[in-house]
């Protein structure tokens, strides 16, 4: 290997054609290690990322990226391209504020294709640029990279239905790990590792192609007579390979990280006259041992130590997500027509210890979030108490789902509705901030959101009891490290609770019921006198406690993580309404509908000034400009 480091001279992707298969391979070791010393400082998707470094060069050394398209599934693979692709200096900003997406952004560069962040786009997409561009009459190519756990999304199988039919010249890479972010599952899985287990058969089909090869004259007209004979053993020994089936050309499996043999798989690729898709095998944390022996801790990890893999710093206090999970556990033992539902998030959502514990009532359904919702609501038609758990940024997937499916039919369906609110680091595609907007006007449903872990609990429980559709919200991170009270307590549907007596009103819904209070705190210093209210639900709302204090005050806030527009604060402004309170002066503090930056969520917060001092100026200037001060 050459002891000069390749990788600060590669501008871009042209850099790597002059390159030998032995540097590109150097150039790999180099990449590897520029990531795992990134994500161990900034956190990041380290396993997908180092499972896709061979492919990645291998890609830009056959294609001519910006010319040809490579259009990235969920997107959170992309490191290794951002390194090839001009990045290199801002690539230690990673995830940071102003720095670096996590995911494509065509902002960022003419070599981001496509923008992502959620599962199994990536068809779809590379089929409508692939029309496009027969249209256009152009004749670059489109390679649309998907990994096998996006491929349990339902729209992935829409895209290659379409695929099949139209059958227009389109690249598919099917990154195949066995890894989507837990072990990948479904019968799709177990039939895509038994064509991976079919190597053997291919390695014998290679052996025996060269011996007839060797044979003068005879050789070639046998290897035309055997490819014959190959599709009847294919359709024998593989009945029906999906994919051909489909009028897809299937290639593989190839070795996913053996450059020389991806590097001919998609040169073959590149002048094919259809659909093709190459499978490659690769290894999901691949050259980082700790990644490589727990890819699922290291999906997407929080900054670490190198040496050992151990995060650098441990969260003190419990998590909402863990909480939501230990409540569902507890509950679950008391009562067998509990079921959970998860859509590829066991861990993210905190389901791992329902799931252990009772195996036969808990369901890891795919990237499929439309199907999880429906699948719920035939659970709960046959009695039975699903509470599917979904991020919340997420659910938007399965909207009519919940309205058509379970809303309709008021089935008691719970939705945990997790990474509710500002998600922070991985950036615009996962914020969780629309889902108070979206759910609020569909009927008989009931949306909650708890102050605190502890507070979650008793959700939990109620939310088994209201016979009703209930969305619970809950942020992202750790909660307040409040005690757990020991018994579950009912919360009628509609209480709010009022946590301070005031003058004027603060109501504030979920987590931030906790800015308020501080805010509230803050203005009090200053002779400012708020009763701040947890309103607890955004649907149905306290219509006894919040006309009265309504009523009494000269000023009513109200403060969501959510985006303003249809969100908690129109409801109370709705309510009021109803309830004919026209004169209190009125404001709304939450979030606009736009794309936020990434960073952390304290730093977006504060830029879009809902924390706790940007607030208490905001509602000092209103009582100046209401002339109430
Ligand atoms: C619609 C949607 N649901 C869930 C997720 C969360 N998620 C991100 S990556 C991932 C696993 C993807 O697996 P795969 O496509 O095989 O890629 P790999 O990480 O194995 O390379 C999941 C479930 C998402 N991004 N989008």
């Amino acid at each position: 290997m050459s002891p000069e480091k390749l990788l600060p001279t590669i501008s871009g992707p042209e850099d790597l054609k002059k390159l030998s298969i032995k540097e590109l391979a150097q150039l790999a070791t180099e990449i590897r290690a520029r990531i795992i010393e990134t994500v161990s400082r900034t956190g990041g998707h380290l396993a997908s990322n180092l499972g896709v470094v061979e492919l990645t060069l291998a890609l830009h050394y056959v294609f001519d990226s910006p010319r040809d398209k490579i259009v990235w599934d969920v997107g959170h693979q992309c490191y290794t391209h951002k390194l090839l692709t001009g990045r290199q200096k801002e690539f230690a900003r990673l995830r940071q504020f102003g720095g670096l997406l996590g995911y494509p952004c065509r902002e960022e560069s003419e070599h981001d294709v496509y923008n992502t962040g959620h599962a199994s786009t990536a068809l779809s997409a590379a089929l409508g640029l692939a029309v496009a561009r027969d249209r256009q009459r152009a004749n670059h190519n489109v390679i649309a990279v998907v990994g096998d756990g996006s491929l349990t999304g339902g729209v992935a199988y829409e895209a290659l239905n379409q695929i099949g039919h139209l059958r227009e010249r389109l690249i598919i890479v099917l990154n195949y790990n066995e890894m989507s972010i837990s072990p990948n599952v479904g019968a799709l899985c177990r039939y895509l590792s038994y064509l991976v287990s079919g190597q053997p058969y291919l390695r014998i089909k290679e052996q025996a192609k060269s011996v007839l090869r060797s044979i003068p004259r005879l050789g070639w007209p046998l290897i035309r007579a055997a490819r014959a004979f190959e599709d009847m053993i294919k359709k024998t020994f593989f009945p029906g390979i999906f994919f051909e089936e489909l009028g897809i050309r299937y290639i593989g499996p190839i070795h996913g990280h053996s450059l020389h043999s991806l590097i001919e798989a998609l040169e073959h690729a590149r002048d094919y006259p259809g659909p093709i898709l190459i499978h490659c095998v690769t290894q999901k944390g691949r050259g980082y041992r700790p990644a490589q022996l727990d890819p699922e801790k290291f999906h997407s990890a929080s900054p670490f130590n190198i040496s050992t893999g151990q995060p650098l710093s441990r969260e003190k206090t419990m998590s909402y997500s863990r909480a939501f999970g230990e409540a569902v556990a507890e509950l679950g033992r008391s009562d067998e027509k509990i079921i959970a539902i998860t859509a590829a998030m066991t861990d993210g959502t905190g389901l791992n210890q329902f799931a252990e514990e009772n195996p036969d009532r808990f369901f890891d359904v795919g990237i499929a979030e439309q199907h999880a919702v429906n699948f719920a609501a035939g659970l709960a038609i046959a009695g039975l108490k699903p509470v599917v758990a979904i991020y919340s940024t997420f659910l938007q997937r399965a909207y009519d789902q919940v309205f058509h499916e379970v809303c309709l039919m008021d089935l008691p369906v719970i939705f945990a509705l997790d990474r509710a609110g500002i998600v922070g680091e991985d950036g615009p595609t996962h914020q969780g901030t629309n889902d108070i907007a979206y759910l609020r006007h569909l009927p008989n449903i009931i949306l909650m959101a708890p102050k605190d872990e502890n507070e979650l609990r008793h959700m939990v429980y109620s939310a088994f009891r209201y016979g009703h559709p209930v969305a619970i919200r809950f942020p992202k991170g750790p909660g307040l490290g409040v005690s757990l009270d020991k018994e579950f307590r009912f919360i009628p549907a509609g209480q709010a609770e009022l946590l301070q007596p005031g003058q004027d009103l603060l109501i504030a819904y979920g987590h931030v019921v906790n800015i308020a209070l501080e805010v509230a705190r803050k203005l009090q210093e200053e002779g400012l006198s708020l009763a701040v209210v947890n309103a607890r639900f955004a649907r149905p709302l306290d219509e006894i406690m919040l006309p009265e204090l309504a009523r009494k005050a000269r000023v009513i806030f109200t403060l969501e993580e959510g985006v303003i527009e249809g969100g908690f604060g129109s409801a109370v402004r709705e309510m009021l309404d109803r309830n004919q309170i026209y004169h209190p002066a009125f404001k709304s503090f939450g979030l606009p509908a736009d794309v936020y930056p990434v960073g952390r969520p304290e730093e977006i917060r504060k830029v879009l000034g809902l924390d706790a001092d940007s607030l208490a100026a905001a509602i000092r200037d209103f009582y100046q400009k209401q002339k109430l001060l």
